[in-house]
């Protein structure tokens, strides 16, 4: 059952249009087959466009957030279908950015999630757990809410279909990287919680990411971890010559 590893970089507000093509010219042809590894940039949505039209065979581009709404008076968002229609083939749903600082709920990650499948955009559940929450010792709790709130009323043939990042928070953009050991162990009880929803088959079927802090330097131990199917990287993918040791290294 092998499970095809996925390279994400997660651009967040970074990039004026002429930056965002100066990636894509270098990175387009140079990443691994599809069959290989999965490598996606996830980026502004007023940058979808440009970068959809000169996207390379292997290459894939996905969204940031978009509303779950079908259409509406909602100023300043960006529905599904525009998100579709874009070009996006997969949508992060839940970054611990869009929880914090702009209040987003695991009802919001919910509807969202359905929305994903409803216009065949694939999911990039986020997941993750506050320092406080580790020090705590109540990682495994949040996780798991977080987990069963997100896949409220998703049936199993679509669940299979969602990649999940773990994204401890205290690691995100900190420099401070869980240990390689540490993301495998938390990121095997992500599966076991996909598990107990779905049952052991698509449990070892769904991807399953590392966010928080990858870096060139961390990325081969990372990966060489039973469990981890490869990264959601921010800061470091900025970077076209990063992103591609990244895609190489999966
Ligand atoms: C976590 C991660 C990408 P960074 O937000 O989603 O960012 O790699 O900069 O920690």
């Amino acid at each position: 059952n092998k499970r095809i590893p996925v390279i994400a970089a997660n651009w967040k507000m970074y990039k004026t249009k002429d930056e965002a093509l100066e990636f894509i010219f270098a990175v387009n042809g140079n990443v691994p087959e599809r069959s290989q590894v999965e490598s996606i940039i996830c980026a502004p949505a007023i940058l979808l466009n440009l970068l959809v039209k000169r996207e390379g065979e292997h290459l894939r581009i996905g969204a940031q957030n978009m509303h779950y709404a079908d259409e509406g008076a909602f100023t300043g968002e960006n529905s599904p279908a525009q998100v579709k229609t874009a070009g996006a083939d997969y949508i992060l749903i839940g970054h611990s950015e869009r929880r914090s600082y702009f209040g987003e709920t695991d009802k919001d990650v919910n509807l969202k999630m359905q929305a994903a499948f409803k216009y065949d955009l694939t999911p990039i559940l986020c997941v993750g757990e506050q320092l406080a929450d580790r020090e705590s010792h109540q990682t495994k709790h949040v996780l798991d809410a977080q987990l069963e709130k997100a896949f409220d009323k998703i049936d199993a043939s679509k669940a299979v279909k969602t990649i999940i990042a773990y994204e401890p928070v205290w690691a995100i953009g900190t420099g401070k990287t869980a240990t390689p050991e540490m993301a495998n162990d938390t990121i095997k009880e992500v599966r076991a919680k996909v598990a107990d929803l779905y049952g052991s088959e698509i449990a070892q079927s769904v991807r399953i990411l590392y966010g928080g802090s990858v870096k060139p330097n961390n990325i081969h131990e990372l990966l060489k971890e039973s469990d981890i199917d490869g990264a959601l990287i921010g800061g470091a993918a900025l970077e076209s010559n990063n992103f591609l040791v990244f895609t190489d290294a999966a």
